[in-house]
């Protein structure tokens, strides 16, 4: 039985068990309790404050757990990264009232700067040279500036409206973060092999997720052409159909391939060209 930690609620909580789910790994979910086990996988799911991940996952009381990438930095607990998840992306920056004229790292000489994150500050100022007094505060580190607590702040930022909205700029990006999955160093070949399987499944997934299905009619004429513009995964899937002269193709593309593959398409003569989300890759 493999323990995996999870964020009990907050922003990847959601992320989480969406990619569990779509892993096929059931969970009675009972909000009340903290650990649940998975009714069809060898696993089960203890959930915490993101805080506490890291060093849970470090000491084996949970084998593998789901996290921010900024949360191991900062917590410098000894695990291992297995992967990265591709959600809650976000960076860490520093950020400074939006009417100072920010004249580079120098600009934080003898500054006091409020954040969550002492430990990455700490190392990214001194491996830079800058001598600043860092607050470490809990929570609302934005409002730090205007309440006098601080004359900058470094924190996490996503679509940077918080600093907006309290009157800060963005003016040095240290850190960029997602969500990881990591693991004790110390698994037992029974764990890693409960955890490849897992692997294997957010493999899948993330592969289904980047991709999607498509399907069109096309003129037999066209399929020379066609099989230039989709490799697919070993080659198209390619039907007669009823009316003379015309295929069925069937075919996987990348996200970003997707709408100049269809103009491409659209060229050579396909019709009917239909799109369908693909859930899962297995190779
Ligand atoms: O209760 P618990 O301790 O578990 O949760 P928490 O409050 O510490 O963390 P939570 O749930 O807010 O975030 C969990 C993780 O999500 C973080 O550690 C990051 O890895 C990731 N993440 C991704 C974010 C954001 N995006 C994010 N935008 N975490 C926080 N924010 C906050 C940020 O602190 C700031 O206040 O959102 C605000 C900025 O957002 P923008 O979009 O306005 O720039
Ligand atoms: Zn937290």
């Amino acid at each position: 039985m493999l323990r995996i930690a999870v964020q009990n609620k907050g922003r990847l909580n959601e992320d989480s068990m969406t990619l569990l789910r779509e892993s096929g790994i059931s969970v009675k979910s009972d909000k009340r309790k903290f650990i649940a086990e998975a009714t069809n996988f060898p696993i089960e799911l203890l959930f915490l404050r993101d805080d506490d991940i890291p060093q849970t996952v470090s000491m084996g009381v949970a084998d593998i757990g789901i996290v921010g990438l900024n949360e191991v930095s900062e917590k410098g607990f000894d695990v291992e990264i297995i992967k990265k998840l591709g959600f809650g992306g976000c960076r860490l920056s520093l950020a400074i009232p939006k009417a100072e004229e920010y004249t580079g790292l120098q600009f934080f000489n003898g500054k006091r700067i409020a954040t969550s994150y002492p430990s990455i500050l700490g190392s990214f100022f001194s491996k830079n040279g800058i001598e600043a007094e860092i607050h470490t505060i809990a929570g609302s580190v934005e409002i730090a500036p205007t309440s006098g607590l601080s004359d900058a702040i470094f924190d996490i930022v996503s679509s940077g409206s918080t600093l907006i909205s309290n009157g800060l700029k963005e003016v040095e990006r240290v850190m960029d973060s997602e969500a990881v999955l990591i693991g004790n160093n110390d698994l037992d070949s029974e764990k890693k092999a409960i955890v490849a399987k897992l692997l294997f499944r957010f493999e899948a997934v993330e592969r289904g997720a980047r991709r999607k299905y498509l399907l069109m009619n096309l003129p037999k004429s066209s399929l020379p052409a066609m099989e230039k513009i989709l490799p697919a995964m070993r080659s198209p899937t390619v039907m007669p159909l009823a009316i003379e002269g015309w295929c069925a193709v069937h075919s996987v593309v990348l996200d970003d391939e997707l709408w100049e593959k269809i103009d491409q398409l659209k060229e050579i003569g396909a019709e009917g060209i239909l799109v369908l989300p693909v859930e899962k890759i297995i190779l």
